[in-house]
């Protein structure tokens, strides 16, 4: 029921898959205070090293970008030795990892970067408090200027060539779930009044310099990209959002990119102004090799890649359960349930 995982996929002519299990990026709160990777979490991605890609936990492009404990980064030299070990490892093993780079916009907090502003396309705060830290609330962002938007575009290039320097065979750019780039993308959030905002085109504007910045550093074949087209995390969903990705998403497929990938914990979950879920939306307008994710299980995945509805699975937290996810499909063994309680160790 599920052999229709275990075929190789060719991306492009650089890089071919060994099985269509891609391992969803999963933060983890482990890097050392530093921001660098530790020899427990290269050992953590080494024993996952089965999957077809492993996408590592998203890893923050600068230091103002940072919302989480100990999430790890990819602009000091450190961090790129830190990851360096990682690579090597799942190399060792057979395996391939790209990086998610990373940046939260308004959902960072100063707690963890020291002074400085907190940006976002729009100074809209979101509601709340950092998770599990329920002291910090999150403040109301800068408005990105010009100025601001060059640099960051110019870091997510820069933190790019730092992943293929530290040996990840390519990045996915973290364009979902609520954070910087998704912030421009979405109405709730984006309230600019210049060539960044109310048009689909211009709301497109960042996510799509992003993506061109990077590919001009480290090619299109070694580049991905997530996205939410479904608003669900930190955002509130606005039935104008259809047409931002309606134009967003023809442009990314000219591009050429390695693989997008839906961002949503939930594939079931349906979105009126999408007509359906996110995977769904995805299949009607973009062209590419397509990801799908959210409360799959290897078999459901498998029927949805055999009805066409994306070509390629990635799994999250039976992986947190299951360091052996990938051939305990493949021998039909038991797997061990997922349960939250799992985060505060690396299995
Ligand atoms: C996530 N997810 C996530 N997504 C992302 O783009 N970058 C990230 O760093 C994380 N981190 C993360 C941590 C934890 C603990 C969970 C549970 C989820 C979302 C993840 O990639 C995936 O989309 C969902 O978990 C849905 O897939 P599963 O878990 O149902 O297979
Ligand atoms: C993406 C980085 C977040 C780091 C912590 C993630 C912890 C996630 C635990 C699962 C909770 C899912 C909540 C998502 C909202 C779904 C609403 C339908």
């Amino acid at each position: 029921m599920t052999a229709s995982l275990f075929t190789p996929y060719k991306l492009n002519d650089t890089l071919t898959l060994s099985n269509k299990i891609l391992m969803a990026p999963l933060t983890r709160c482990m890097a050392d205070d530093d921001l660098v990777p530790t020899q427990q979490i290269a050992d953590y991605y080494a024993r996952r090293a089965e999957a077809g890609l492993i996408i590592s936990e998203a890893t923050i492009i600068r230091a103002d970008g940072q919302g989480y404990p100990n999430t790890p980064g990819l602009f000091t030299p450190a961090q790129i030795d830190g990851w360096r070990v990682v690579t090597d490892a799942v190399h060792k093993n057979g395996g391939k990892i790209f990086a998610q780079l990373w940046h939260t916009g308004r959902v960072a907090h100063p707690h963890f970067f020291g002074d400085g502003d907190v940006l976002s396309s729009s100074a809209q705060a979101v509601e709340g408090t950092v998770p599990r830290m329920r002291e910090l609330v999150y403040q109301t962002p800068k408005a990105a200027t010009l100025e601001d938007i060059k640099q960051l575009v110019s870091d997510y290039a820069q933190a790019a060539a730092n992943a293929i320097d530290a040996g990840f065979d390519g990045v996915e750019i973290h364009g979902a779930n609520g954070y910087l780039i998704d912030q421009f993308l979405h109405h709730d959030n984006n309230r600019r009044e210049d060539e960044y905002g109310q048009t689909p085109e211009n709301m497109s504007r960042f996510a799509l310099e992003v993506v061109d910045a990077v590919i001009a550093r480290i090619g299109a074949d070694r580049t991905a990209l997530r996205l939410s087209p479904g608003a669900y995390f930190n955002m509130a969903g606005d039935s104008r959002d259809r047409a931002v990705f309606d134009y967003l998403l023809p442009e990314v497929a000219k591009r050429n990119l390695a693989f997008l990938h839906g961002g949503i914990f939930d594939d079931s979950m349906e979105f009126d102004y999408l007509g359906g879920s996110i995977s769904a939306y995805l299949r009607s307008v973009y062209t590419g090799t397509l990801v799908g994710v959210g409360c799959y299980s290897a078999e459901t995945g498998s029927a949805a890649i055999e009805a066409n509805k994306f070509d390629l699975l990635a799994i999250g937290r039976p992986f947190i359960a299951n360091p052996d996810y990938v051939a305990k499909v493949r021998d039909d063994d038991e797997l061990v349930a997922y349960a939250d309680t799992m985060l505060t160790e690396l299995i």
